[in-house]
């Protein structure tokens, strides 16, 4: 697979001088490409799509597609800039929106957003607040959007009972020999089965609405200007799926709310940062209006819980299976992702009493 060739098969301005691997998702091959015509210099990100964990780009693809086209007039609309504030698909040179090459990889390529960057932790409380109101801001958005017409690309992504289910599984088949020698992790998991229902049966039983959501709002998942550093564009839509705004919430604080890396092996250095927690809380209820449920309301420090307890679990399912999901750079990095998770489940579970009384203060400062 030659790079370069990949990058021609796209409709790009002038012809292509370097393409460097870019960015640092745990899921797709993602590349900077770099063109130059006598117009001057125009970039490009290139990505092969991760076929294991979306073995339906079409689908996929059509949701991207759909739900930008949807984003890009409201943005527009409001006065923003759909090209620095929404992902646009470069068609191939046929006119396709992806390319598939000999070996049946699936390309895609969108532009590079210039002069921004993407945080693995939040630099400051304003940053992540700012964050929170780019994806609560998402969330509205897509509100009329008809969330029937999506295909659900990853059935069951945040059931948080399924992922329970399937770490259960991988512990009975103990694929990779690795159970034996994380027993207090999965004492750790078991511990807590029965908070697994708490999202899942709210949203069953109708208490909470399905909406638009994103489903992987962590912090690098949205662009931040790199001047201004205020939130511009929430990207990888790979995921955009029927949710509940929870998985978005909690996802986020996950991410943003720890004072370490998801990957940090001195579990000394992770703790659940209070002050990010109040930040994007309001970020996030700025960006999403009068939307939001009372009782979604209500669940907002569960979900970030449960979310963190989900990452951690399939970061151990799948150190159990023997790293096939997420890319891994040695051995125990799914471990050590786990241990971060789980820590910071720990540390939300002790700060419950100050999630709950920080988001019923910022909704009567709000109102
Ligand atoms: P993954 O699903 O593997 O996480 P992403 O779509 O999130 O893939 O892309 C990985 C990283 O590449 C992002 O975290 C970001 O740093 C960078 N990136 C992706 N798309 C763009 C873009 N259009 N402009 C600038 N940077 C981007
Ligand atoms: C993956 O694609 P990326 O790196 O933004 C994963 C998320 C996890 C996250 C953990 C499609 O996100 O669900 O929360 O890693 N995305 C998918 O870092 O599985
Ligand atoms: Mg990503």
């Amino acid at each position: 697979m030659d790079l370069f060739d990949i990058a021609g098969q796209f409709s790009v301005e002038g012809n292509c001088l370097d393409v460097q691997p870019f960015g640092n998702g745990h899921i797709n091959d993602t590349y900077a490409v770099t063109c130059a015509s006598g117009g001057g210099v125009h970039r490009y990100i290139l990505q092969k799509l991760n076929s294991h964990v979306f073995p339906h780009p079409t689908a996929l693809m059509n949701n991207f597609a759909a739900v930008t086209a949807y984003l890009r007039p409201i943005i527009k609309q409001e006065g923003g800039d759909p090209d620095r504030e929404c992902l646009r698909l470069i068609p191939t040179t046929q006119g396709a929106a992806y390319y598939v090459d000999k070996e049946g990889e699936v390309w895609r390529m969108t532009q590079l957003i210039e002069n921004t960057d993407a945080f693995l932790i939040a630099e400051s409380s304003e940053m992540f607040a700012d964050a929170g109101r780019a994806f609560g801001l998402f969330i509205r958005r897509l509100q009329g959007f008809d969330a029937a017409s999506l295909i659900e690309v990853i059935p069951d992504f945040h059931n948080t009972v399924k992922r329970y289910e399937n770490l259960e599984k991988a512990i009975a088949a103990d694929k990779a020999g690795r159970a034996a020698g994380v027993k207090d992790l999965i004492a750790f998991a078991r511990a807590r089965k029965e908070k697994t229902s708490i999202i899942v049966n709210a949203l069953k039983n109708g208490e909470i609405p399905l909406r638009v959501t994103h489903n992987d709002t962590k912090l690098n998942n949205v662009l931040i200007d790199t001047a201004s550093k205020k939130a511009i564009c929430v990207i990888d839509l790979d995921t955009v799926m029927p949710g509940s705004l929870l998985y978005d919430f909690g996802d986020a604080i996950r991410v943003g709310c720890s004072t370490a890396a998801e990957d940090e092996k001195d579990l000394g250095k992770v703790h659940f940062d209070k002050e990010n927690f109040a930040a994007f809380t309001r970020g996030f209820m700025h960006g999403l209006g009068d939307g939001i449920t009372e009782k979604e309301r209500s669940l907002l420090p569960e979900g970030a819980m449960l979310m963190t307890f989900e990452c951690g679990m399939r970061f151990l399912t799948d150190y159990l299976e023997g790293d096939v999901y997420f890319k891994t750079a040695y051995p125990e990095h799914n471990l050590v992702r786990c241990r971060t998770q789980f820590r910071l489940v720990e540390e939300m579970e002790q700060n419950a009493g100050f999630m709950h009384k920080t988001v019923e203060d910022i909704c009567s400062e709000i109102k």
